[in-house]
C-alpha cells in the first residue's frame, strides 16, 4: 500500500537567517527510503495559505501530516495543524523537535489538533510511525513517541540514539525549496556528527542528541558538501552542535574538502577551548571563512554557573587565534544567566568591547528557558523569574525573565540600545554609500541586505506570481517578458522603491532565481522554487 506523508516547515522570520529545514529533509529521506512518498510545505519562504494547503490535503491524501519546531515557531506549527484537521479532521498529525521532545505532554494536552509528538531523533521513529497507522498496529509498539488516548497521554519506550549516521540516507533536499533560500542568501547547512558532551545549564542540545558525539564519516560527509556546493548558494554552515569537538575528525574532513579542491566558503560553530592555531589554519585552507563561539558572558562566575567550562583568557586566545589565521571570530553573549547583575553586564559589555578590538564580531540574546534545559527546570535555585509562558515569546530578542539584581525593563533596555547601534551602523553604511565613500565590502552588506528584505516580502506578498503572469498579447507600455515590465507592474501595484526594486529582480534574473517560463498561451515570471 502507497504510503504518505506531509512534512510541514512551520514560519520563522527571516532576520533569524533561518538554513533550509534539515531535519524535515533527514526525515523525508529515510521515509523515502522505506517506499513512503512525501511532499514537504515550507512557510518559512512560502507564504500560508488555506486553500493551497487544502489543495495539497486533496490531491496528495496525506496518512499523517508532521511538523517540525523550536519553542518559538511550536504556535505557528500548532495553527497549520489546526487547519489541517480544519480541512480534514481524520488525518492525524505529529510533531517533532526539540520544543515537543521536553514538552509533550503538555503540548498534546493543550492541543487537540496535535495528535502525536515523536520526541529525539526521528528518522527511525517516522517510519516505523507510518507503517503503524497504515496497519492499524498498536502505537505503544512505537519507540520513542507519545499520543493521546482519552485524556491521558501515553509515553513509549524510548528510542535509542542512531549509531551509524553513515547508513541515514542524505538529506531529500530535493523536495527543499533551496531556490528561495539561495534567492533570500542564507547559508545551507549540513552536519559531520550529532552530539554533545557539554552541560550547558541553558542549552537543549546535549539531551537532543546525547552526550556521546557520533560522526560520520569524512568521504561520505564531504561527498554531501561537494553536492551542496553544485547548488550555488554563497555560504555552507557545518551545522553540528560543535564541529571543532574531535580533531582528527575535523582535519579528515578538511583533507578532504582540500584534495576536491572544493573552492566554497563555509562556516562552523566552534568552543573557544577546542580551537588551536593548527585546527584553525588547516580549516581556514579547506575554505572557512568564519567560526562562532558561544561566550555568553564575561562574568567569570557566571561562566561557571552555568557549566559553560570556559575561561576568558581561552576566548581571548580563540579571538587571536582566529584574526592570525584569517578565520573571522563571531560571538554571542546572553545576557539574563543565573546570577545576573549591573555588575556582570558591565564585565560582560567591557569583555566584548576588548574583543572588538581584536576584530571579534559579536551579537546579544537574552535567555530563553527552553523546555528540556536545566535552567527552566531549576529556575527557582538558579535565581531566575521567569515571565512569560506564550511559547512565541521565546525568540531571545526581549526578555522574558529576569535576575534578582537586574529587571526585565533594564534587560530590554539593554537589547534594544544594541539594536539601535546596529541600526545606526547600517544607516552609516547608507550615508558612506551616497557618499562614495563605502568600503565595497561594507556596501555589499547593506545593498545584499536591502535585496534580502525586498525579494522577501515580494516571496511572502506573491508579488511575482499576482504580477508576473501574463497571457500573450496583452497590452502593456513597455515589452512583455522583459524585467523591466515586470519591475513597471509591482512598483505600480505595490508601491516600492522602483530601484530597489529593479535591483532586486535584476540580481534575482541573473542569478538564475528569478525565471521565465513558457506554457501554452500563459508566460511568466516565476522564482524557481527547487534546484
Ligand atoms: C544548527 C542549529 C541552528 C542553525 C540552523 C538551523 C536550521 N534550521 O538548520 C541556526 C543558527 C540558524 C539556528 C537557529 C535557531 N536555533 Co538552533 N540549533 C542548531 C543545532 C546546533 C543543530 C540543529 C540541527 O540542524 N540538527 C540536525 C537536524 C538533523 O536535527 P533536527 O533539526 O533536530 O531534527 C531531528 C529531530 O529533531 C527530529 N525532528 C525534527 N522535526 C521533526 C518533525 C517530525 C514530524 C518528526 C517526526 C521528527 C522531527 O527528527 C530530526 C531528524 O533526526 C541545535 C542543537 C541540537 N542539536 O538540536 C540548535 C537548537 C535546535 N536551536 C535552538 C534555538 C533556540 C534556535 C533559535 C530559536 C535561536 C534564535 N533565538 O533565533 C533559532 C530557530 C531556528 C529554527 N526555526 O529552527 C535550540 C532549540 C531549543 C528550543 N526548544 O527552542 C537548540 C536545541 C539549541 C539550544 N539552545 O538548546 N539553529
Amino acid at each position: 500500500m502507497a504510503m504518505r506523508v506531509l512534512l510541514v516547515n512551520p514560519f520563522y522570520p527571516i532576520s533569524e537567517t533561518p538554513s533550509p529545514p534539515l531535519g524535515l529533509a533527514y526525515l523525508a529521506s529515510a521515509l523515502e527510503a522505506a517506499g513512503v512518498e512525501v511532499q514537504l510545505l515550507d512557510y518559512v519562504v512560502f507564504p500560508f495559505d488555506k486553500p493551497h494547503l487544502e489543495n495539497v490535503l486533496n490531491t496528495f491524501n496525506p496518512h499523517l501530516v508532521g511538523a517540525t519546531a523550536v519553542t518559538m515557531t511550536v504556535d505557528n506549527a500548532l495553527k497549520v495543524l489546526r487547519a489541517v484537521k480544519d480541512i480534514s479532521a481524520q488525518i492525524p498529525t505529529v510533531m517533532g523537535g526539540p520544543h515537543v521532545t521536553f514538552a509533550a505532554r503538555e503540548t498534546l494536552q493543550g492541543h487537540p489538533e496535535l495528535d502525536l509528538a515523536v520526541l529525539g531523533e526521528g528518522e527511525r521513529t517516522i517510519v516505523e510511525l507510518i507503517r503503524a497507522i497504515t496497519t492499524g498496529a498498536d502505537l505503544g509498539s512505537v519507540a520513542g513517541i507519545a499520543y493521546r488516548c482519552g485524556r491521558e497521554v501515553r509515553f513509549t519506550s524510548s528510542r535509542p540514539f542512531i549509531q551509524e549516521l553513515d547508513r541515514l540516507p542524505p538529506p531529500a533536499r530535493h523536495l527543499l525549496p533551496l531556490g528561495r533560500y539561495r534567492a533570500l542568501r542564507m547559508p545551507i547547512s549540513m552536519t559531520t556528527s550529532r552530539g554533545c558532551p557539554h552541560k550547558c545549564i541553558f542549552c537543549a542540545g546535549r539531551r537532543m542528541v546525547g552526550a556521546k558525539v557520533r560522526y560520520r564519516s569524512p568521504r561520505l560527509v564531504v561527498d554531501e558538501f561537494e553536492s551542496l556546493a553544485n547548488f550555488g548558494f554563497h555560504q555552507i554552515n557545518l551545522a553540528d552542535d560543535l564541529f571543532t569537538a574531535n580533531k582528527p575528525h575535523c582535519m579528515a574532513v578538511c583533507d578532504q574538502i582540500e584534495k576536491r579542491k572544493l573552492n566554497i566558503r563555509w562556516t562552523s560553530f566552534a568552543r573557544v577551548d577546542t580551537v588551536s592555531i593548527e585546527l584553525l589554519s588547516r580549516m581556514r585552507s579547506a575554505g572557512c571563512t568564519a567560526v562562532s563561539f558561544g561566550i555568553e558572558s564575561g562574568d567569570p562566575a557566571i561562566l561557571k554557573t552555568i557549566k559553560k567550562g570556559i575561561t576568558l583568557d581561552q576566548v581571548t586566545a580563540a579571538v587571536e587565534m582566529c584574526t592570525r589565521v584569517g578565520v573571522a571570530p563571531y560571538a554571542s553573549f546572553i545576557l539574563g544567566l543565573p546570577g545576573e547583575t549591573e555588575k556582570s553586564i558591565e564585565a560582560t559589555l567591557k569583555f566584548g568591547d576588548r574583543l572588538k578590538e581584536k576584530g571579534l564580531m559579536y551579537g546579544f540574546h537574552l535567555l530563553a528557558p527552553f523546555p528540556g534545559t536545566a535552567i527552566r527546570e531549576r529556575h527557582e535555585a538558579y535565581g531566575i523569574r521567569i515571565l512569560s509562558a506564550d511559547w512565541s515569546d521565546y525568540h531571545a530578542n526581549r526578555a522574558i525573565v529576569e535576575t534578582s539584581g537586574v529587571s526585565q525593563a533594564r534587560f530590554n533596555e539593554l537589547i534594544v540600545a544594541w539594536e539601535d547601534e546596529f541600526n545606526m551602523h547600517l544607516a552609516g553604511i547608507g550615508k558612506r554609500i551616497e557618499a562614495g565613500t563605502a568600503t565595497a565590502e561594507e556596501a555589499e552588506q547593506l545593498i545584499g541586505l536591502e535585496r534580502t528584505v525586498m525579494i522577501y516580502d515580494l516571496m511572502m506578498g506573491k508579488a511575482v506570481e499576482r504580477h508576473g503572469i501574463r497571457r500573450r498579447n496583452l497590452q502593456s507600455t513597455v515589452p512583455a517578458g522583459t524585467l523591466a515590465e515586470l519591475s513597471d507592474r509591482i512598483a505600480n501595484a505595490e508601491n516600492l522603491d522602483r530601484d530597489k526594486l529593479g535591483n532586486a529582480l535584476s540580481w534575482a534574473a541573473k542569478t538564475g532565481s528569478l525565471i521565465w517560463k513558457q506554457k501554452g498561451d500563459k508566460a511568466g515570471w516565476k522564482w524557481r522554487n527547487y534546484l
